[in-house]
């Protein structure tokens, strides 16, 4: 039996594994158009949004994932002044975009407007950049995004969901070459490819997509406390750049990532490779 713990929040991205949190406070519950999103507060992690059941960010661990979907990228590309954000649009991996003074525009291709709402109303600390003057915000669906549009980007950061509903086209071959043509050389592609434990067959035929259009694949892995799993992976694909290299420090401040890790990150963990 378990104890009497109140409201329960849980997130069931397997059938019999869940990740469940006690609820202080149900802050928000909308629909969108495309999404159930929710924010609850939390003791031990603060306010938590989720969209679709599913956990995306808690104030307490989003620094892990969003310095490591965004740091490695750009302090390894010599020149990235443009760059889009696909997805994300609470608003974390534009923040860390903007620490860096070279970058002069960011584009952040989100398909739900409500989301970008509730994490300005409620996250502030996560959203706070979404006022930068070098953001432009495109709302809709950011696979015809990447089709139409022609001006080119030098690093491109896919934020998106899971690769179910909504996001579920962002993971297909079609939007990576999309993503590569819309790509500058040099140029960088980093996407967040699910839990390396439970998304291990996600991962393996992400990577062979990746090697179709790119024909190079970087995988790198950081622990995120809340996301199922506990450790998540992000592939990346590179026009012309070394990743293991840094050409520019890390901003200060930044909690998890260190530049002496870029040299090493790429080493994946034998049983994926099995
Ligand atoms: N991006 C998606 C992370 C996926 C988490 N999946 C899960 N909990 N099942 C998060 C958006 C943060 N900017």
């Amino acid at each position: 039996m378990l104890p009497k713990m109140g409201l329960l929040y849980y997130e069931d991205y397997t059938p019999d594994f869940y990740v469940c949190y006690r609820v202080k406070d149900v802050i928000y519950t909308g629909r969108s158009q495309y999404q159930n999103i929710e924010v609850i507060d939390t003791d031990t992690f603060g306010k938590i949004l989720f969209l679709d059941n599913a956990v995306m960010v808690t104030e307490r661990d989003e620094f892990y994932y969003h310095e490591m979907i965004v740091h490695p990228a750009m302090v390894s590309h010599p020149n990235p002044k443009r760059v889009l954000v696909v997805g994300g649009g609470d608003g974390g991996t534009v923040r860390e975009v903007m620490k860096y003074d070279v970058v002069e525009e960011v584009v952040l291709a989100e398909l739900d407007e409500e989301v970008v709402k509730v994490s300005k109303e409620y996250l502030p600390s996560i959203s706070c950049a979404l006022d930068d003057p070098r953001l432009k915000i495109e709302y809709g669906d950011a696979s015809q995004f990447v089709k139409k549009h022609t001006d080119k980007f030098d690093v491109i950061i896919v934020d998106s969901t899971d690769p179910i509903g909504p996001g579920e086209i962002l993971s297909g071959e079609e939007f990576i070459r999309d993503c590569f043509n819309l790509l500058n050389a040099p140029g960088i592609y980093v996407a967040q490819t699910q839990s390396y434990f439970f998304g291990k067959e996600f991962l393996r035929k992400y990577r062979q997509k990746m090697m179709n259009v790119f024909g190079n694949v970087y995988n790198y892995f950081a622990p995120v406390p809340t996301y199922p799993g506990g450790g998540w992976s992000f592939t990346m694909g590179t026009k012309g750049v070394d990743p293991t290299k840094s050409v520019r420090p890390a901003p200060s401040g930044l909690k998890y990532y260190v530049s002496q890790m870029q040299a090493n990150l790429f080493i994946v963990p034998p049983f994926l490779l099995e």
